[in-house]
C-alpha cells in the first residue's frame, strides 16, 4: 500500500491516508513515516506557530480509517522534543471517514500557561495494525486567539466519537479501534481481524484510487 499511495498523491485531497492534522497547522506531513514517534517524522519545530486559545481550543483532523483510537497530548516549551507528558484528551474511539473536529480543549492550570507560552500539541492515533500514527502542531497560547476560520473545523457526515474499549494509548494497541456492535474483547486475534477489515473498507472508500492502485 505504501508505494501505491505515494503514487497517488494527486488523490490526497480526496482520499487521505492514515490521518491529517489540519488545525492547528501540522509541522508537516509524510504519510510514509507517520508512524515515527513522536511527530510522524516531523522533528523540526515550525517557525510559524498557530496562535491557539488557553481554553475552548479546537483541533481539526481528517480521518482516513473507518475507525481509530485518538489521544491528544501537549508538551510545553519552544522545542520540547518528545516530552508529551500532559494528556489534553484521553484515548477515545473515533468512527467514520473524513473531517473530524475535536472541541473544548482547555489546558490544565497546573501547567502555568500564560499568553505567549509556546507549546507543541501531539495527536496520536492508530487504525493500522502496526502501532501508532503521529503528528504535531507548534502553537503559541493566547487568551485572544482568533476564532477558527469558518469551515476549517467541522465533522463530516457520520463522523462521531465513542468511548474507547481500551485504556492504553493508541500507539500501544495492536490493532484498530473496535467497531460498534462487536461484542467481544477488543484485544487479541479478533481485533486484528477487525483491523484488517477496517483497512479493506477504507481502501474501498477510496474507490477511484483503489482501482488505479490495482493497475499500478
Ligand atoms: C502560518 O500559519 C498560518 C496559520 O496556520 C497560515 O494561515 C499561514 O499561511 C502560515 N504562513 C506561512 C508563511 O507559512
Ligand atoms: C515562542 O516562539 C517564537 C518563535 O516561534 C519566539 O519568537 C518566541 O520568543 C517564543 N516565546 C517564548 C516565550 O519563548
Ligand atoms: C506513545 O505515545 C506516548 C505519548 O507521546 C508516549 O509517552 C509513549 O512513550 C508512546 N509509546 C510508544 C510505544 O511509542
Ligand atoms: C507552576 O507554578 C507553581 C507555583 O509557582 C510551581 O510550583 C509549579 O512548579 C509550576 N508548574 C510548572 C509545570 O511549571
Ligand atoms: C464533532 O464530533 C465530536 C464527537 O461527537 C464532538 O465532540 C465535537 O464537538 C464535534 N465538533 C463540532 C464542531 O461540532
Ligand atoms: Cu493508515
Amino acid at each position: 500500500m505504501k508505494t501505491t499511495l505515494t503514487a497517488l498523491t494527486a488523490f490526497a485531497s480526496l482520499a487521505s491516508a492514515h490521518f491529517n492534522l489540519n488545525y492547528p497547522a501540522a509541522r508537516g506531513f509524510d504519510e510514509d513515516i507517520l508512524g515515527t514517534f513522536p511527530c510522524g517524522g516531523q522533528n523540526t519545530v515550525s517557525s510559524n506557530r498557530t496562535v491557539w486559545p488557553i481554553s475552548n481550543g479546537e483541533i481539526a483532523l481528517t480521518m482516513g480509517h473507518i475507525d481509530a483510537n485518538v489521544e491528544v497530548l501537549i508538551a510545553v516549551g519552544n522545542n520540547p522534543g518528545s516530552a508529551f507528558n500532559t494528556v489534553l484528551r484521553k484515548t477515545f474511539t473515533e468512527q467514520g471517514l473524513g473531517t473530524f473536529c475535536m472541541t473544548g480543549f482547555s489546558v490544565p492550570s497546573s501547567l502555568n500557561i500564560t499568553d505567549g507560552t509556546n507549546a507543541t500539541i501531539q495527536v496520536v492515533t492508530n487504525g493500522d495494525s502496526n502501532g501508532g500514527l503521529y503528528n504535531c502542531a507548534d502553537i503559541t497560547f493566547s487568551s485572544n486567539a482568533p476564532a477558527v476560520a469558518s469551515g476549517v473545523c467541522t465533522n463530516g457526515t457520520g463522523v462521531t466519537a465513542v468511548a474507547a474499549t481500551i485504556s492504553s494509548q493508541p500507539n500501544e494497541t495492536v490493532a484498530s479501534a473496535t467497531s460498534s456492535g462487536s461484542g467481544t474483547s477488543a484485544m487479541g486475534k479478533s481485533a486484528a481481524v477487525r483491523g484488517f477489515v477496517s483497512a479493506g473498507a477504507g481502501g474501498l472508500a477510496m474507490a477511484g484510487a483503489a482501482a488505479l492502485a490495482i493497475v499500478l
